[in-house]
């Protein structure tokens, strides 16, 4: 199991992700991607979801119409890990130039 990120290793890994934020009430990172509209941020959140599925480590969000709110949080830890991380990368791959 993933451990929580703390100190050197946790500052390297948010390093290494763009546009992710910490939560400001959790041990989570955050990020708010905007689409043209609702059909395109389904089809984002359909590609992700299978993506989770297929690794076993999913994301929390909210959608109105064109916007997808995510928070990415390691469960079983109770909070930041690799996984999340790592899944943070993939999203961004799934949606480069999209966000804002
Ligand atoms: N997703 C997230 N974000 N955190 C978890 O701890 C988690 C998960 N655990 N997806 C997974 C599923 C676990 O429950 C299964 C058994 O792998």
């Amino acid at each position: 199991m993933s451990e929580k990120l703390v100190g050197m290793d946790r500052t390297t890994a948010l390093h290494e992700i763009h546009g992710w934020i910490e939560h400001e009430e959790r041990d989570a990172i955050r990020k708010t991607y905007h689409f043209a509209d609702f059909s395109e941020a389904f089809a984002f959140m359909v590609r992700v979801a299978f993506f989770a599925e297929k690794h076993g480590h999913h994301p929390e969000w909210f959608n109105v119409y064109n916007r997808v709110e995510i928070i990415l949080s390691t469960h079983d830890a109770g909070g930041l890990t690799q996984k999340d991380i790592n899944l943070a990368r993939l999203i961004d791959e799934v949606a480069p130039s999209r966000e804002k």
